[in-house]
């Protein structure tokens, strides 16, 4: 699995206070507690008005880039302020995110043309989040035949199905997983991404769903998450579904993680 690490994202209550007081040691450690938690991009999210974005991201990048090796997961609905702060970015890593929303990709296709960046890309379009499986198909093959036109392959798309609260749409799981097999099924090479914690929204023990939502989407073949990679029972989730789903080869990576070391 892919881990993008969440943390840093000023919709968080206490990350939020840190970018006011613009507190660079607390943005630092949450970069490299994920770094060290085994995240491979690290996902930054201004989650300010757009006035304040820019220069909000361009912060929290300076401040990542300066902490970790780790690529960065540009987060923000606002394609300009991507287009902005997109020259600060180190290295390549992703745009999170286009949809078929206004013009969303035909401003960051052309940008990442040529480059190594890779993209998430919404299932959603002017009409707002499908209910069903088809549409969201649909509005997926639009976005990775768009891409082809600039060269980006599948490999560089994750697709990310935009699993809506269980407790408002009762097949959502299904419908996500439904989409997962259709969109591997036509291009085997797309990646498929999403959040863990918006399945749970309106419900108790949420932790328990998010679990175990994360197997389930481990078992469809999900290849990237937007997770909490300090969330140790969420991680030990991750480990335990991806040897359950034939994903870790001889459940080696779950063994090292969790057998008790024998010494002499
Ligand atoms: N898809 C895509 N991008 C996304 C989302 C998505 N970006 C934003 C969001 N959803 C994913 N990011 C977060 C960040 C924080 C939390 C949830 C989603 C969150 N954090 C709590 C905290 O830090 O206090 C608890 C974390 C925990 O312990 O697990 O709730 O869906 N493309």
């Amino acid at each position: 699995m892919i881990i993008i690490g969440e943390k840093i994202n000023g919709t968080i209550p206490s990350v939020k206070k840190a970018i006011e007081a613009r507190d660079e040691a607390f943005i630092r450690s949450l970069a490299i507690k994920q770094a060290e938690a085994g995240a491979d991009y690290i996902d930054v999210c201004a989650g300010t008005a757009p006035a304040l974005e820019v220069e909000t991201l361009k912060w929290l990048m300076d401040i990542v880039q300066d902490a970790v090796d780790k690529p960065l997961c540009i987060d923000s609905p606002n394609p300009e302020t991507i287009e902005q702060v997109f020259q600060y970015a180190q290295k390549p890593g992703i745009i999170n995110s286009v949809s078929e929303e206004g013009n969303k990709c035909e401003i960051i296709f052309p940008l990442i043309e040529g480059t190594d960046w890779q993209v998430i890309a919404l299932t959603c379009d002017d009409n707002g989040i499908p209910k069903d499986v088809e549409t969201r198909v649909d509005i997926a093959k639009r976005m990775i035949e768009k891409a082809q036109k600039y060269g980006i392959k599948n490999e560089r798309i994750h697709i990310d199905p935009l699993v809506i609260a269980l407790s408002t749409d009762n097949d959502s799981v299904r419908k996500f997983v439904g989409t997962i097999e259709s969109l591997k099924k036509l291009y085997p090479d797309v990646k498929v991404t999403s959040g863990l914690s918006n399945i749970s929204f309106g419900m108790p023990l949420r932790k328990v769903i998010n679990q175990n939502f994360l197997t389930i989407a481990v078992f469809a073949g999900m290849d990237s998450a937007i997770m909490d990679p300090c969330n140790r029972e969420m991680i030990t989730t991750l480990y335990a579904a991806e040897a359950l789903a034939g994903r870790d080869r001889f459940c080696r990576r779950f063994s090292n993680a969790y057998r008790k070391k024998i010494i002499g």
